[in-house]
């Protein structure tokens, strides 16, 4: 009974943690990284290069090595989130960023969905971006 009333506190401290974001200064919090888009859109067409790249929003920097696990490509901007297309991790890119390959079958605005874990950090970084397939 006393193990799980501890345990029950602790919950809510990290659910107030969670919801007051309070966390010091001195420590980057999984909160702190964002992807953001190289170009914000690309030609509609087979075998596109969409670049993204991982930024640490507290120190403004570029941040290498992140290990991407989860990607999706579709409409959902456009009202057609079944209509998804194969995303495929590409090298070459410069640390910090991340190069995909895919197919715009349509032009239109595409949603990418990423999840990423970060060297030294617990939690997951799950951002969507919208990309522009012009015609
Ligand atoms: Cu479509």
């Amino acid at each position: 009974m006393k193990t799980f009333t501890h345990a029950r506190a602790f919950r809510a401290v990290l659910i107030a943690a969670a919801i007051g974001g309070a966390h010091t200064a001195a420590l980057a919090d999984i909160t702190d990284y964002k992807f953001e888009l190289v170009d914000q859109s690309v030609q509609a067409g087979p075998d596109k290069i969409v670049t993204v790249r991982l930024m640490n929003t507290k120190t403004g920097k570029p941040v290498p090595d992140a290990v991407i696990f989860a990607t999706r490509l579709d409409m959902a901007p456009d009202g057609m989130q079944e209509m998804a297309t194969k995303i495929v991790p590409v090298p070459g890119a410069e640390p910090g960023s991340y190069k995909f390959k895919a197919t715009f079958g349509m032009a239109g605005r595409w949603q990418l969905s990423l999840g990423a874990k970060v060297q030294g950090e617990t939690g997951t970084v799950e951002n969507k971006l919208v990309i522009t397939a012009q015609k």
